[in-house]
Formats: C-alpha cells, structure tokens, sequence
C-alpha cells in the first residue's frame, strides 16, 4: 500500500513535469506558423564607410541560406522582412605600446535590425548588433603577430590573414554580426 502510494506519487510528479515541458517547449517555438519565408532587403547605411551594407546584407542572406533556416525571397509579398541599418562605425585605439604609440586599431560597428512579421507589422525581435575586428597601422596581417580573425591560428599558419589589414578587419567585424544576427534569428525560432 505504501509502495503503491509513492509509486503514484512519482507518476504524477513525471506527469507534471511533462505537461510543464510541453508548455515550455510550445513557448519556445513561438514563431507564428504563417511565416515561412523571408526577405532581407539591402541594409541601410547610415555611416561614410563604403560597401558595408552590401558586404553585410550578402554576408546574412549567405548564413542564412548555408544553414537552411528559412526560405529567402525576393518576393514583396513575403511572410517576414529582416530590415537593418548600419548606424556607426569607429577606428579607436585598442593597444598602446611600450613609447605609448598606438599598436592597434579596433575597426567596431553597430547594426539595428528588426525581425517583422508583415501580417500584423509586429517584431518578432528588434536589436542593435556590435562587432569589432582589430588590425596594426604598421604592418600586414601575415606578419603583424595578431590573430586578426580570433580563430586561434596566426599570421603565415593562417591562410585568411592576408591583404589590407583595415579591411580584414572590416571583414571580421560584418562576419561577427551576421553569425550573431542568424543565431537571434535561430533563437526567435
Ligand atoms: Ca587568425
Ligand atoms: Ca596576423
């Protein structure tokens, strides 16, 4: 009899935390079922820096599509719009040597972009984005003794540290963004 009663017990504890985990988990995918496809127009620039949208728009459409989250269209009719505006961007000094010169440059951006569900105009998420790449004035990114994407290889052992070492780390900074913006993208989901 006592055994039966703690064997109930247990049950309906179980019983309990199922239902609760169905709530959560009906919770957690949130996303209205009407959207399945969205259209990610040409980020906004609001900065001086050239070809940032472009860079960061193609950057998101590819992520997006690699990872096979949702459909992309063109179409004006779409379910959802990711719309986006680059609203700065800055070169400040990261590191100072030893004669207080500057070492290293931190190239950051900022991104506002909302998630809209065009059935009832409602965000499914709005947020501001921020990266930043570093790279030295003095030398070039295979030689300059940084890790200028932080991927834990350096200069000659790392095959995409090469060129302009601004524009590398413009390059890294867009590639943060777009990998933070589809991970929110994911999470909504
Ligand atoms: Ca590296
Ligand atoms: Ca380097």
């Amino acid at each position: 009899m006592e055994l039966k009663k703690r064997l109930t017990k247990i049950i309906s504890f179980h019983l309990i935390f199922l239902l609760f985990g169905c709530a959560y988990y009906s919770m957690a995918g949130s996303i209205p079922v009407n959207i399945k496809n969205v259209s990610i127009p040409l980020f906004n620039n609001e900065t001086v820096e050239f070809e940032l949208s472009e860079k960061l728009t193609s950057e998101i459409i590819q992520e997006i599509s690699s990872q096979n989250i949702i459909k992309i269209t063109n179409d004006i009719d779409s379910d959802s719009i990711i719309n986006g505006s680059i609203t700065s961007v800055s070169d400040g000094p990261y590191v100072f040597n030893n004669n207080e010169q500057v070492s290293e440059y931190r190239f950051s951006l900022s991104v506002k972009v909302a998630w809209i569900d065009n059935t009832d105009d409602s965000a499914l998420f709005e947020k501001t984005f921020s990266a930043f790449g570093t790279y030295s004035i003095d030398n070039d990114p295979s030689s300059d003794g940084l890790d200028n994407d932080n991927d834990g290889i350096i200069d000659g052992d790392d095959s995409d540290e090469f060129g302009d070492s601004r524009e590398l780390a413009i390059n890294v900074a867009i590639n943060k963004i777009a990998v933070d913006i589809v991970n929110t993208v994911l999470s909504t989901w």
